[in-house]
């Protein structure tokens, strides 16, 4: 082969390479992991969802979604009603419930500590009895942060809610309770860093719900 047309050859290749290179590079920078996973619901009510760090505090832990105390809630995949794509989370507690009755599903997530991070989720509501009955919070260190999203009470159509957290952990179980009478469905959980936020005070922690 002529010398010049294999040098020409090389270069090509070795620009070829590292183009594609590059593009894998972009494509990892760009596509990062979500901090949780499944959010949609899109894989149902499945793994990773039922992941938690803290198993001593959930004995009732059996099922992905499961209930303290003498609540009888229960949750499923919903493929009939759903924000987006072909699943969402409906949950229904049909009460009566007393104090530290509630259902609940875990997820464990890798976070960095001291980062504000914020949760944004869709949720709709049937016949939900007060603004208690189902939050967001998480697990960490061995207590439970405040709700970082509630629910409003009532009935209503698909509507966006949003919280934010810092946690002082590198991991924490975020969790969904229903403790509260009525129907929910919830779709698009997101959790994401707010750019270029450090908080200097984690989320207060608290005893259990
Ligand atoms: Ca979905």
């Amino acid at each position: 082969m002529d010398r010049y047309l294999f040098a020409f050859g090389l270069a090509a290749s070795i620009a070829a390479a590292t183009v594609a290179g590059y593009a894998a590079r972009v494509a990892q920078t760009e596509s990062p992991p979500p901090i949780l996973a499944s959010g949609g619901f899109e894989s149902g009510l499945s793994s990773p969802w039922g992941t938690c760090l803290y198993p001593e505090f959930h004995p009732q832990a059996k099922s992905i979604w499961f209930n303290h105390g003498k609540c009888r809630s229960w949750a499923e995949a919903d493929r009939e009603t759903r924000f987006s794509g072909k699943t969402s989370l409906h949950v229904v507690n049909p009460g009566p419930l007393a104090p530290g009755d509630y259902g609940m599903t875990t997820q464990t997530i890798k976070v960095v500590p001291n980062q504000r991070y914020r949760v944004l989720l869709w949720a709709r509501a049937k016949n939900l009895a007060s603004d208690k009955a189902v939050w967001v919070h998480y697990e960490a260190g061995r207590a439970c942060s405040l709700p970082l999203v509630r629910l409003d009470k009532g009935t209503y159509d698909w509507t966006p809610f949003t919280g934010t957290f810092v946690c002082n952990e590198p991991q924490a179980d975020f969790c969904i309770v229903s403790a509260g009478t009525g129907e929910v469905w919830i779709d698009d959980i997101v959790i994401e860093p707010e750019p270029g936020v450090v908080a200097a005070k984690p989320s207060a922690p608290r005893g259990r719900p």
